[in-house]
């Protein structure tokens, strides 16, 4: 997690001075990546204590291709939606074809596809429908009320890949396994592209560690092992009333990440729930309370 509190740093120093929808004013810079090796542990803040468990609900709740706030139990997305709950055809209406826009269902056709091609370099997911897209100059649950997103994707595109692993990285991963059997030999990385990111509440605390989620869990279903985790960023920014949240987060030591189990095999990607889902060593700094920009 040290090149995203870099990143922070790199932002506060170098971040142009931008106006944003939201009205608040942000730092920010533009094209940015971080890698992270989900071989050596899960990719969570520790400078700050993030609620780990929100950004899975979330995640979990896009794969099971819902789109209405009541049946997500974080409140992520309350100031968003219409009267009806509904954010209109948001991430879950794109990933699984639920859409009168876009009726495939990417996640079945993109997990088919690591099984029988493994080596193919077509595994993507777009939530970017731009049928689909919100109208900037409308409210969030006006868009929604109408049948547009209520916001635009932020994280708009991911792409699988797999590859053979060595022999020297197959024996490191044996000891402990919870497989029983025979080693896996294939890695499989995720490489997001987020065209937008508030980086310390969403970019970093939130989507980098639901996306890693995100990779265990295709790589678990898979018989795969989970191995990178590539966060491409368009507009990376910090909004101004973040600042001293963010600067003192940089004045921690950043300590051991934590790990991620997963202790039940459900049939299909969207029949995990959270409870399957272990994080364990996750012992961060307090936390810090953000402002949200709506
Ligand atoms: N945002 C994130 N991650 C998310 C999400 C939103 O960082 O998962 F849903 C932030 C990015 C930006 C704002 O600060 O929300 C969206 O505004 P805009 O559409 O104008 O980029």
């Amino acid at each position: 997690m040290r090149a995203y509190l870099d990143l922070f740093q790199q932002i506060l120093e170098r971040g142009a001075d931008k106006g944003d929808r939201t009205g608040t004013g942000t730092l920010s810079l533009f094209g940015a990546q971080v890698r992270s090796d989900l071989k050596e542990g899960f990719p969570l803040l520790t400078t700050r204590k993030v609620n780990y468990r929100a950004a899975f609900e979330e995640m979990l709740w896009f794969l099971r291709g819902e789109t209405n706030i009541n049946t997500l139990p974080a409140k992520i997305w309350d100031s968003w939606a219409d009267a009806t709950g509904s954010l209109g055809p948001i991430y879950g209406a794109q990933w699984r074809g639920q859409s009168p826009n876009q009726p495939i269902d990417q996640i079945a056709q993109v997990m088919e596809g690591l099984r029988t091609h493994p080596d193919s370099r077509r595994h993507v997911v777009s939530a970017w429908i731009p049928a689909d897209l919100p109208e900037e100059d409308r409210l969030p649950h006006e868009n929604a009320r109408e049948g547009r997103m209520a916001l635009a994707p932020c994280h708009t595109l991911m792409q699988l890949y797999t590859r053979p692993l060595s022999q020297e990285e197959r024996l490191s991963l044996m000891p402990g396994r919870d497989s029983g059997g025979s080693a896996p030999e294939r890695g499989l990385s995720l490489q997001l592209y987020q065209r937008s990111a508030d980086m310390p509440v969403g970019g970093a605390a939130f989507n980098c560690p639901q996306y890693a989620m995100l990779t265990h869990l295709i790589a678990f279903q898979l018989g795969m092992v989970a191995d990178e985790f590539i966060h491409t960023i368009g507009d990376a920014h910090i909004y101004k009333n973040q600042i001293e949240g963010v600067k003192e987060q940089l004045a921690r030591e950043p300590r051991p990440l934590p790990h991620l189990r997963i202790t039940a095999r459900r049939e299909r990607i969207e029949d995990y729930t959270a409870e399957d889902l272990e994080v364990s060593d996750y012992n961060p700094h307090p936390a810090i309370k953000f402002p949200i920009a709506v």
